[in-house]
């Protein structure tokens, strides 16, 4: 038994370290130093390793490197693995920042101010009032109620929208296609923090952007959730007034793509919430642990919803 591990880039983190100190005595296989394929029934992956999972004919249970699992290919993953994603405070926290900066941002119109000085034009604007200014975040899991009660300490009014229906204290709920409308009456911003699955692949497109009038988008989950060309077109028809986007079908993108020069789009690379090794470890560990005694892992994906 041993366990393989193919994060993503190592950034100067030293993970084999980590890993190693926080379980000694465990066979962890660094890729690509994966020996014997056969002796692997663990893997904690960010992507699936080049050459894919095929060669590991005892894997058993799959550790998300990340909270999304949409990286992992879930259709190509036999149904009998057990897979589970990673829940971890340090993601939620950075996951709230990002989307607090990103609408305060807009809502003090820094991003106007941004452009102004760049054509040396000085030009103060009215101040923005939080009572008409709702926010709205679509998947309203851990990520989304992170962030919700952040902003929601910043005196934000907060909706939030979910596959099933929700109660939470000072935050309009809304669930499933028939809650839709009534979730993007009136927003003035949007942020997605929903998993990438068959049903939420292209959401954020022309349909949903008509139900909007001048609304700001924070796109922080998947870029396949988005369909770049009717972004593009919104912004040019006011529905949306600016767009924060920390994901894209392909990161980075192609270097003609439109978003690069886009002056109402800013670009982060995928880095709104970053899996912190420190926390992270002990999660990795404590399913290993789990797995191994044939126990329920933290944090199990449903692979019927795929998420
Ligand atoms: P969760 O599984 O905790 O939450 C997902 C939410 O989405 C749930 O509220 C769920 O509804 C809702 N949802 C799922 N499918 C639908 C649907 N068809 N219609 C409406 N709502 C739906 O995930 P997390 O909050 O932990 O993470 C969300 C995503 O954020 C990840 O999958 C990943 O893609 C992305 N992410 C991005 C990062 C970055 O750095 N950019 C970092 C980390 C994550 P319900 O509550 O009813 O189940
Ligand atoms: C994640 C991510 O899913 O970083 O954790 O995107």
């Amino acid at each position: 038994m041993a366990v393989l591990f193919h994060g993503s880039a190592d950034g100067g983190l030293d993970w084999p370290s980590r890993m190693r100190a926080a379980l000694p005595g465990e066979d962890f296989r660094f890729w690509p130093d994966v020996g014997d394929p056969a002796d692997i029934d663990i893997a904690i992956l960010w992507r699936q390793p080049p050459g894919g999972l095929a060669p590991y004919p005892n894997l058993k249970t799959i550790q998300s490197f990340g909270a999304g699992i949409n990286q992992l290919d879930l259709p190509s993953i036999p149904p009998h693995i057990r897979m589970a994603r990673l829940v971890d405070d340090r993601l939620s926290e950075q996951m709230a920042e990002y989307c607090l900066l990103s609408v305060l941002r807009h809502y003090r119109q820094f991003d106007q101010f941004e452009q102004d000085q760049r054509t040396g034009t000085w030009q103060p604007l009215p101040p923005r009032d939080r009572a008409s200014f709702p926010v709205g975040i679509m998947g309203f899991g851990v990520l989304g109620t992170a962030t919700a009660r952040l902003l929601a300490l910043n005196g934000f009014h907060l909706r939030g929208w979910a596959r099933t229906p929700k109660q939470i204290a000072g935050i309009d709920c809304f669930a499933g296609a028939e809650g839709l409308t009534g979730f993007l009456d009136g927003l003035k911003a949007l942020i997605c923090l929903l998993p990438l699955t068959p049903a939420t692949t292209g959401i954020l497109n022309a349909r949903l952007f008509e139900r909007l009038d001048s609304a700001y988008l924070v796109n922080a989950a998947r870029g396949g959730h988005l369909v770049d060309q009717d972004l593009i077109d919104a912004l040019g028809r006011g529905r949306i007034a600016g767009a924060t986007l920390d994901v894209f079908h392909q990161e980075p993108p192609a270097p003609d793509h439109p978003f690069w020069r886009h002056p109402a789009i800013l670009m982060t690379p995928h880095i709104a919430s970053i899996t912190n090794p420190v926390t992270a470890v002990a999660i990795f560990v404590e399913n290993i642990r789990r797995a191994r005694a044939g126990a329920p892992l933290l944090n199990e994906v449903d692979r019927q919803q795929g998420y």
